[in-house]
């Protein structure tokens, strides 16, 4: 049944209109237990909802919502491996890369663990040889560069783990990432490195990728001039990808490819091969410790009832601010440094995931779908947008994000950014009234710009420390939170036309900026104008 029609989302309409006067301070006076009701301490992750303009009674609809969507068959539908990504007829499986109780997993009448292993020990032992030296670049040298070519889920995965588990890394192997068809990207990374001491990785899953293409030419070519024998590419480039046809066609021999599937989809792939540039820094083990992490997550979100299940929690909150609340973005704020990329990442896996507007059988929805997501690390922030978040006219869901212990000890560093990430959820949460300004003899005619509403709602969520392990379990709880508001909202989380249509779209364009014949060109006036000038400044 269409979403709005369900009688579940009817009551969740009522009931949004008797919560629009709710006040977080008077729901936590009267309630003095409220954060024992509203948190979540499940597998190493303690995840505070109760700064939330919600109250039991929201979230038994919330749940009886994701009922009626069927949510906990359709979780089970994606473990199985049922094709749920109807548009391209695939099953989504990223959950088999990390089953690390190597249950079987069976897709067409093969357990599909065995290639998700065999992939894996290859993986080991290659990065294995690098780290330690048994693998040498074409003259003998040590690979100590390691840079990985891709774009889109074969860049930011791996870019954002790398970054955020940088403290467990190897010191004389440093990761690049070039992903940007704009040449300045790989020339400045060139210019860093030593070409008998570099190990190319082209991640691609189809290796078609135009900008990932262009960019492993460049580099081929690159190599080439400086060490001016074909044989080196098999020292210095290895291969990511299902396209074993393609990788070949490039010129790296299939032994040299580390192979994924297609039900892998590729902002799920960071624990598939695409994840090898960060083993090689951080070595296996703490590889298969990130796995564990998103392996502990996967079995809490499979399992655990509804009502006390994080990612599912975090999906029904995000229905709730997005259809209800009629809020746009939601901004996720880790404080540390290492998570750095991390909002990016999830902008990716968040927004390309459920930036649709057409239901599982085409409808057009008569909803919003997918949240805008962004944000940047604490504190930084605070001295940039939090503003908006605080005083201006939009309501922005927050995720804080921390860890209770540092993993760089430095003075009292640690403390004044708890300080400051604890403090940003309270004063979202219950703000500044006139009474307390005037009580703290703030002059009258200040009162008004220095009022703070309050009710601004925030979840925070913390684990001990910064290890790979409780990376893999955030990394996977968001993931999972995605798949939920996918089901409520009965979109395709899977597939990604958009993307595609960027993939061809630039094609044409490229011959006419290339063409040095004065073709007349067929566009609007406006494009016609910019290929003009393009060529204007170009073949001059
Ligand atoms: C991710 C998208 C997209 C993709 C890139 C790179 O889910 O499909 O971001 O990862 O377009 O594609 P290739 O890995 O095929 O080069």
């Amino acid at each position: 049944m269409a979403l709005k029609k369900l009688k579940e989302w009817k009551a969740l309409e009522d009931h949004h209109q008797k919560m629009k006067n709710i006040n977080l301070r008077e729901l936590f006076s009267e309630n003095k237990a409220r954060v024992v009701d509203f948190s979540i301490d499940a597998c190493g992750i303690y995840f505070d909802y109760s700064k939330h303009l919600v109250t039991q009674e929201t979230f038994n609809h919330l749940i009886s919502l994701a009922k009626a969507r069927h949510l906990p068959e359709e979780i089970n539908k994606m473990f199985r491996g049922e094709r749920i990504n109807n548009t391209e007829n695939r099953s989504v499986l990223h959950i088999a890369l990390r089953n690390r109780s190597n249950t079987k997993i069976v897709l067409d009448g093969k357990n599909i663990m065995d290639d998700v292993n065999r992939v894996l020990e290859q993986m080991v032992q290659f990065a294995s040889d690098v780290r330690e030296g048994r693998l040498v670049g074409y003259t003998g040298k040590k690979l100590k560069n390691i840079v990985n070519i891709g774009i889109g889920g074969s860049d930011l995965g791996p870019l954002m783990v790398a970054e955020a588990l940088k403290f467990y890394g190897k010191s004389d192997i440093e990761n690049y990432f070039i992903s940007n068809i704009d040449g300045t990207h790989i020339a400045e990374t060139l210019k860093k490195i030593n070409p008998e001491e570099t190990l190319f990785i082209i991640a691609s899953k189809t290796f078609t990728t135009e900008e990932t293409m262009t960019n492993a030419t460049t580099a081929r070519k690159w190599l080439l001039n400086t060490l001016r024998d074909e044989k080196a590419i098999s020292k210095h480039f290895v291969a990511l990808s299902t396209n074993q046809t393609k990788v070949e066609e490039f010129g790296i021999d299939p032994r040299n490819m580390f192979e994924f599937w297609d039900w892998v989809g590729g902002r799920y792939s960071v624990t598939s091969a695409i994840g090898l540039s960060v083993m090689i820094k951080i070595g296996s083990q703490n590889f298969i410790e990130l796995l564990e992490g998103f392996h502990e997550m996967d079995n809490h979100f499979k399992n655990v009832a509804l009502e006390k299940n994080i990612p599912v929690i975090m999906g029904l909150l995000g229905i709730w601010y997005n259809n209800f609340y009629q809020c746009e973005t939601q901004a996720i704020l880790p404080y540390d440094q290492y998570l750095h990329r991390f909002p990016a990442y999830f902008q990716q896996g968040d927004m390309e995931s459920n930036g649709k507007s057409v239901t599982r059988d085409g409808s057009v929805v008569d909803y919003q779908t997918g949240p805008i997501i962004w944000g940047e690390p604490g504190t930084n922030g605070q001295h940039a947008f939090y503003q908006l978040i605080h005083q201006g006219t939009k309501l922005i869901p927050c995720d804080f994000i921390g860890f209770f212990k540092p993993l760089n000890n430095v003075g009292d560093h640690h403390s004044k950014l708890m300080a400051n990430l604890i403090a940003q959820s309270e004063a979202l949460a219950f703000g500044k009234n006139q009474e307390e300004l005037q009580q703290e003899r703030v002059a009258p005619e200040l009162i008004p710009f220095k009022t703070f509403s309050g009710n601004r709602p925030s979840s925070t969520i913390m684990a001990d420390q910064l290890s790979p392990r409780n990376l893999g379990k955030l990394i996977a709880m968001y993931e999972h939170k995605i798949f939920v508001q996918g089901i409520i909202w009965d979109i395709n989380s899977f597939d990604q036309w958009g993307v595609e249509l960027g993939k061809v779209l630039a094609k044409k364009v490229l011959e006419e900026l290339k063409n040095k014949e004065q073709t007349r060109l067929q566009h609007d006036s406006s494009t016609n104008q910019l290929i003009e000038k393009f060529r204007h400044y170009n073949h001059a």
